[in-house]
């Protein structure tokens, strides 16, 4: 059967015959911001803001302002359903019609000879709420499982549990507009100048609208975010509970809490008020690390405020306690009356794109659409009236990590993976990837080529990305966007939700032919009114949208039910609240160090986070020259008293190791971390560098309630390594295909990386790193692999080589400019010809170049990536006297999308600072 591609509703709007614009949604963070595409044909020739979008009023960031160059027809991407009958065999392109018979025979062998929970299906914060809504639907209607879970279980999972027990419901009460009304903007664990920035050029400007408002930051790190704050508290990673505690502390002691809301509007107080008196501003001193006089600075600017709006995210959540950090929060407000009115509230920021709709979906195996609950008779008995079959799974599903250890004890042999990537972002990864070999049947459901679960798939289903499908999404402020196809999907790839209703539909003739017909949907908007009508009478109800309405009002708000006359912006200004008995709920927790304590053999505490420019693991971002200048490879930052412990030096390798595994990276000096402290980022996986990548050392200790892993701390220790021999390289074309083409050279090397750059108009950039020379032919094929002669396509080179000793350099030119190089051995001449690749002048002699007569080069590093404003350009002008006005009028960095203000604006600090002490 052939499964054709649909698009619901009218979509396009006319510009002229040959090009259109659609309204859709960027698809990378949870701000949701409104965007514009422009398409001629099946090509997408630019992306802006939509300045009719409440959620960012045209205003884009790094990232959303280059999605254009991430949009890809070719080998780039998945195009193709592929299968491996068996592990031996490598996959073939198949049919797509076959694919979707073969995934429906193995799942219904499985379930046949397992029983239904013998399958597990991982999903994404990434899907639209149509795709959540299908797969949940098969899963738990038609295999009769509640394994089905997300990555949000990596995300948002404490996020959702905080809520739940303190306000009754996963129910941001704040909106953005928020921001703008706040006098005290309280940052915890958030890092918004790289995640989320929008809000935070949001937040700039109403600062500079309402002087007197106050940022506090609670940070280990000091970020874009923090450097600007009125108030940093860098504490210790893990101790935000009692960071939290000692706040209430003050308030209680200093007669600030709001004892008339307390006593209407919650319940609980009690108990906390005898649990937080231990918790002086002294005492938590000693465990946070942060001084006494800050932490009543805070509370007092917390609770004396008019409005306090708090926005936390992974700082949070990304922990062993990180429900109790969620509700220590929510107490804050709830405590101070802090929550309902403009301006205030605790305003959980999301992740993902649309983890928000898999949340209300019950894309999580704790979760029922409509935010009901598996565990509850009741609603699972609602659900299935609404589904049309006669009754859901009793039987728990299994959280992700759950989910994992199943497979790898071989509980679950069935495993469905949609729009995530574990084998990279998951930690632990030996377990995970031991896992995947483990199943007995993998699909992987992707859109890009190359990434590292690929690599375990026995069946590829290709699917479609942005802009290419359809939908919807929710994002932070619980503001429901519709996402438009701006072209059609390329190859065989189909949306998510088709693919799912395509095998759902088969499987079910082997399984069940009565519920054949559920999953017969004409189209998205038919999903969507299934979903939405699971959401009436709820806490969320948003049965009155559809997507005609979205089409005439624009972008809504839940909850908007039947009768409304639009959606809402804040909740529970009345104070009441979606439990039992109409109070929120004070919770009595403690405070719990972080799992995995340090110790003499791994004295470091490791936190992993985000890049300005990057995403998650780099499927997409990679593909945009432009995004990668401004990081373009791993760093592991570290305080440089820690560095001289250690015995490695600014730009040397060093091995980082943990309990779990080990990883090889370059190393830099941060002062904005404390002593005892490195953060490494997350984006480089097993695709990028050699090795399992950043989660190889990573810690999958849980949260108790949510089962979120503590992805913000791990012991490790550093040490040199020991790799004398060294090589790098570079070769100009298309980075997605060069980087398959190399991906084998990764496992041939201690330290190897294939790093996506901008370099000469972009490429690939190689680094590698031995203990000692590889043997000639190694280096011989090396050169091959690049371009650089012995081997097939070989370009006209110069070289000087002396491959016995491990020394090869050599330069292929075309139009007298590189367009490849190799150096192994002695690596100094890298910036050099690196500079000359990105446009700068030629060496007198090339010949003198690779023997070595050249003065040293530093290639410069890109902080603005609208206008190219490089870091030496910047350091120049605060050498001539700019500041930071100055700056933006003659470079004009910071003037585009502004991402790159805040780092500017601590170039020029860090420059004053370093004057005034010297
Ligand atoms: N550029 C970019 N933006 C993104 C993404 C991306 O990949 N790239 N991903 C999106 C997604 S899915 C998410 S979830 C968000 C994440 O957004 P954020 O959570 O803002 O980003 P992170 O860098 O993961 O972590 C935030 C901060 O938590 C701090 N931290 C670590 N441990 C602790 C602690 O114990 N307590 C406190 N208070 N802070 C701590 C870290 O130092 C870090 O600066 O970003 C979204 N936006
Ligand atoms: N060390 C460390 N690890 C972390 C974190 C951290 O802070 N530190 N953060 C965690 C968090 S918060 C998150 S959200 C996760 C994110 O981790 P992942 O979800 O694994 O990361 P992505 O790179 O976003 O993976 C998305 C995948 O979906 C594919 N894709 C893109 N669009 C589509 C589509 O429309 N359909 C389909 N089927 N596929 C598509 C992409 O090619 C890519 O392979 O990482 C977690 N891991
Ligand atoms: S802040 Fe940037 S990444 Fe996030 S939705 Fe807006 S444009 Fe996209
Ligand atoms: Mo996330």
């Amino acid at each position: 059967m052939d499964t054709p591609y649909s698009r619901a509703g009218a979509i396009a709007e006319e510009v002229s015959a040959a090009t259109r614009t659609v309204s859709s949604v960027c698809c990378y963070c949870g701000t949701g911001c409104g965007v514009r595409v422009q398409a001629q044909g099946n090509r997408v020739i630019a992306v802006s803001g939509d300045e009719s979008h409440p959620s960012n009023r045209g205003r884009l960031c790094s990232k959303g302002m280059q999605l254009a160059d991430t949009v890809r027809r070719d080998a780039a991407r998945v195009l193709r359903a592929q299968w491996r009958p068996s592990r031996d065999e490598a996959r073939a392109d198949i049919a797509l019609d076959q694919a979707l018979d073969i995934a429906a025979d193995r799942l219904a062998s499985v379930i046949a000879r397992h029983g239904p929970d013998a399958v597990g299906f991982y999903l994404s914060g990434q899907l639209l709420t149509e795709d959540y809504s299908v797969f949940n639907k098969l899963a738990r209607a038609l295999v009769g499982t509640n394994n089905v879970d997300t990555n949000s279980r990596l995300c948002m999972s404490s996020a959702v549990a905080g809520y739940k027990q303190t306000l009754g419901a996963d129910a941001p009460p704040a909106c953005y507009e928020d921001l703008e009304q706040a006098d005290t903007v309280f940052i915890a664990g958030a890092n918004v100048a790289y995640a989320h920035p929008v809000l935070f050029r949001r937040l700039e400007a109403a600062r500079q609208a309402r002087p007197h408002m106050r940022v506090i930051v609670v940070d280990p790190r000091r970020t874009d975010t923090a450097t600007g704050a009125d108030l940093h508290l860098p504490i210790l990673p893990g101790t935000d509970v009692a960071l939290f505690h000692a706040m209430l502390h003050v308030m209680v002691e200093e007669g600030l809490i709001d004892r008339g809301y307390i006593e209407n509007h919650t319940e609980g107080f009690a108990a906390l008020e005898g649990r937080i008196r231990a918790y002086s501003p002294a005492a938590a001193q000693e465990i946070c690390g942060v001084p006494a006089a800050d932490i009543v600075q805070a509370a007092r600017w917390f609770a004396r405020s008019p409005a306090t709006l708090s926005l936390y995210t992974m700082g949070l959540n990304q922990s062993s306690s990180g429900t109790a950090k969620n509700a220590a929060l929510i107490h804050l407000h709830l405590a101070t009356g802090q929550i309902g009115k403009p301006g205030a509230g605790p305003f959980s920021l999301t992740g993902q794109p649309n983890a928000m709709g898999g949340r209300e979906a019950g894309g999580m195996a704790t979760l029922l659409p409509g935010h009901r609950d598996p565990a509850n008779p009741d609603h699972r008995a609602d659900v299935a009236a609404l589904w049309g079959v006669e009754s859901l799974p009793a039987t728990p599903g299994l959280p992700a990590l759950e989910m994992f250890d199943a497979v790898l004890d071989g509980r679950i042999k069935a495993l469905w993976i949609v729009a995530t990537n574990p084998a990279q972002s998951m930690p632990d990864q030996a377990r995970v990837r031991a896992a995947l070999r483990q199943a007995e049947f993998v699909i992987v459901q992707d859109a890009y080529a190359g990434t590292e679960t690929l690599d375990y798939a026995d069946l590829v289903l290709p699917a479609a990305t942005w802009p290419e499908k359809d939908g919807t999404t929710t994002n932070s402020e619980r503001r429901i966007s519709r996402v438009r196809a701006a072209i059609e999907p390329p190859g065989d790839a189909r949306p998510d939700w088709r693919l799912a209703a395509d095998v759902a539909t088969r499987l079910a003739r082997r399984i069940a032919p009565g519920k054949a017909g559920h999953f017969a949907y004409a189209d998205e908007s038919a999903v969507f009114a299934e979903h939405a009508r699971t959401t009436a009478g709820r806490d969320l109800d948003y049965s009155a949208l559809t997507y005609a309405l979205l089409e005439r009002d624009g972008p809504q708000q839940w909850p908007y039910g039947l009768g409304a006359a639009t959606g809402t912006a804040r909740l529970y200004g009345d104070g009441r609240y979606p439990t039992p008995g109409g109070r929120a709920r004070f919770v009595d927790v403690d405070y719990l160090p972080v799992a995995e304590p340090v110790c003499a053999e791994y004295p470091l505490r490791l936190t992993t986070g985000r890049l300005r420019d990057h995403w998650h693991t780099m499927a997409r971002t990679a593909l945009s020259p432009t995004l990668t200048r401004h990081v373009e490879e791993p760093w592991l930052s570290m305080h440089p008293a820690d560095m001289a412990a250690a015995g490695v030096a600014e730009g040397e390798l060093a091995r980082v190791a943990s309990r779990r595994g080990h990883l090889v990276v370059g190393v830099r000096a941060d002062e904005g971390l404390r002593p005892g402290h490195a953060f490494l980022p997350m984006h480089w996986g097993s695709a990028f560098i050699a090795g399992q990548g950043v989660n190889a050392l990573t810690n999958p200790a849980r949260d108790p309630v949510s089962r979120q892993p503590e992805l913000k701390h791990s012991a490790v220790a550093v040490a040199p390594a020991g790799l004398p021999w060294q090589a790098a390289g570079w070769i100009r074309g298309d980075a997605a295909i060069l980087r398959q083409r190399l991906a084998p050279w990764l496992r041939r090397f201690s330290h190897a990386a294939l790093l996506p750059t901008a370099l000469g108009g972009g490429g690939i950039r190689v680094a590698l790193g031995e203990t000692r020379a590889p043997d000639v032919d190694t280096l011989q094929a090396l050169c091959a692999a690049l371009e650089l002669g012995s081997a097939m396509p070989a370009r006209p080179h110069a070289a000087y080589d002396d491959p016995h000793r491990g020394i090869v350099r050599r330069v292929a030119l075309a139009d007298r400019k590189p367009v490849a190089f190799f150096v192994a051995g002695d690596t100094r001449i890298v910036d050099a010809l690196s500079a000359w690749a990105d446009g700068g002048a030629g060496p007198a002699s090339v010949a003198g170049l690779l023997m070595g007569r050249t003065g040293p080069v530093e290639r410069a590093r890109t902080v603005c990536v609208c206008h190219g404003v490089t870091d030496r350009a910047i350091q120049a002008g605060i050498a001539a006297g700019l500041d930071l006005q100055g700056l933006r009028r003659t470079l004009r960095c910071g003037t585009g999308c502004g991402s790159c203000g805040p780092e500017v604006a601590r170039m020029v600090a860090r420059a004053h600072v370093h004057r005034q002490g010297s």
